[in-house]
């Protein structure tokens, strides 16, 4: 794709962020035009912000199966690098590949990594459409910040034909223990794509670990702590950098009449309970939501819970739906609520509101700002956006987080109400606690949550990162210079 000549509008970019995802989807109209809308994830809500700042290009697929080639635009302020991926693409690439082997196998196998050849096969082609795509937008000696699993192979690809450029790479989740990685077949390719970069970046400590033990063992490269060199003699950089929030900009969206206005709404709309419990997930398998609903049906039926005056509110959004193990949670879940609710002996509204739709941020703020206990269990989580954000969103030192310990967040966010979501009595002690707990416990626990998140905001994060490529290796032109 890279030969064919294009004519590119945009400038040549300084600074380029490659994700699978562009932060908007296109979508067909009926009526044959199409519009964008925004698309779900953690990753573009943290991207977007620092994107807004450093006036880059984004690189990502526009999130529908096309065959043609989409010229680069903007949009809401943000230059964008469509890269096309045809139907079957999809479904090997990103459903198959990414989805069904990577995701599960990076995730601890909580559900079984499938391992096909035609898939991997796809992975290799359609990485190497995004490093040529890249490699045609950046401009000489820019600065490429490559996003997450789907594309672990682009750091190696766009090297070989971009070796003036600077490489970053960041995995939003979890780098798994070394005895699950090895089943891979495709083991050691991916080790050597990850490391065609300056510095492959991690959510937490020990993600970076396993991976400089991998190669070191499979690959028998020199490491000396989180540095690795390479056969070619360069430095790599395996660290971690805990991602996170505007938490200022949220903050503010949470405070504003809007929000507010639509906080005391939902609230009235629930019947004023006593006590607001609150979900809000991408609808995936690691995220622990039958664990949650489980624990919260259960304390109903012991009588721990008054289903008169306290309501669990999870919503869903939905994701990768046509991905098999994604339908059947979704199935699985609708019959655990129908069930749950159907047992509560009375007329009225229903104990556990389940709505599997995608809210506007503002709204999403509101029922933060509404909940007064969060409660976040996934089994596996990079880091979990949504419980800095719930911290973030508090107005006074109110409320409570319950969080699961297999999160990056509760690395960070000690004074949560952390939990074990496999261990479902434990879990409902937890919610039990922090919905009874005094005012003054939750304050002291909020208060220090806040700081921390308030402090470590998604700028700062993207500054450690960015500012630890500038000084790696000196400027690649003085690396050139020392041999
Ligand atoms: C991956 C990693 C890591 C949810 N519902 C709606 C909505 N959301 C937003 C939340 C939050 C984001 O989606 C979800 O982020 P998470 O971090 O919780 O989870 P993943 O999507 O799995 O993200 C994760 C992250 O990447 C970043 O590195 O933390 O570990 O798995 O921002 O608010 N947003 C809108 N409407 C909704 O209905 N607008």
């Amino acid at each position: 794709m890279s030969s064919k000549p294009r004519e590119w509008k945009l400038e040549p970019a300084s600074f380029v962020v490659v994700a699978n995802r562009l932060p908007v989807d296109r979508v067909e109209n009926p009526d044959g035009g199409a519009e964008w809308r925004p698309s779900p994830g953690g990753l573009v809500t943290a991207f977007e912000p620092i994107m807004h700042r450093r006036h880059g290009a984004w690189v990502g697929w526009q999130g529908a199966a096309a065959s043609q080639e989409l010229e680069p635009f903007e949009h809401a302020g943000l230059a964008l690098v469509p890269v096309p991926l045809s139907s079957s693409e999809v479904e090997e690439y990103y459903e198959g590949f990414s989805n069904a082997t990577l995701w599960p196998l990076y995730h601890d196998a909580i559900a079984p990594p499938q391992f096909r050849r035609e898939w991997w096969d796809t992975y290799v082609i359609v990485n190497q459409r995004f490093a040529d795509r890249v490699a045609e937008v950046a401009a000489e000696g820019a600065v490429v910040w490559i996003q997450d699993y789907h594309l672990q192979l682009v750091p190696q690809m766009l090297r070989r034909q971009r070796p003036d450029v600077r490489i970053g790479f960041f995995l939003h989740i979890p780098f798994p223990p070394t005895e699950l990685y090895v089943q891979l077949p495709w083991r050691q390719q991916i080790l050597e794509g990850l490391l065609g970069a300056d510095i492959v970046g991690f959510q937490l400590p020990g993600g970076a670990r396993n991976f400089v033990r991998l190669v070191r063992d499979r690959l028998g490269l020199e490491t000396l702590r989180d540095r690795i060199r390479t056969r070619d003699g360069r430095d790599v950089l395996a660290r971690a950098y805990p991602i996170s929030i505007d938490a200022k900009g949220l903050h503010e969206l949470a405070a504003g009449d809007q929000a507010a206005e639509r906080a005391a709404e939902i609230r009235n709309d629930l019947g004023d309970p006593r006590v607001l419990f609150l979900g809000v997930d991408r609808l995936d398998y690691t995220k622990g939501i039958p664990e949650r609903i489980q624990a919260f049906g259960e304390l109903l039926a012991e009588g721990r819970i008054d289903p008169d005056h306290v309501v669990f509110l999870q919503l869903a959004i939905p994701s990768r739906q046509r991905v098999e193990q994604y339908r059947q949670l979704r199935d699985d879940i609708d019959r655990l609520v129908g069930r749950i609710n159907g047992e509560v002996q009375r007329i009225g509204r229903p104990p556990i509101i389940y709505l599997h739709v995608s809210y506007p941020r503002v709204e999403i703020a509101a029922f933060y700002r509404a909940a007064d206990v969060m409660v976040v269990t996934p089994l596996r989580d990079g880091m979990n956006l949504v419980a800095k954000e719930y911290v973030a969103c508090r107005q006074r030192d109110d409320g409570a987080l319950v969080l699961s310990e297999f999160t990056g967040a509760a690395r960070e966010l000690r004074q949560a109400y952390l939990v074990n979501p496999h261990d479902i009595d434990g879990l409902k002690d937890r919610m039990v606690e922090a919905m009874n707990d005094s005012s003054r416990n939750k304050a002291q626990r909020m208060r220090a949550m806040r700081r921390q998140v308030l402090e470590n905001d998604i700028d700062k994060w993207a500054s450690m990162f960015l500012d630890d490529l500038e000084r790696l290796n000196g400027t690649p032109a003085a690396r050139e210079a020392a041999g």
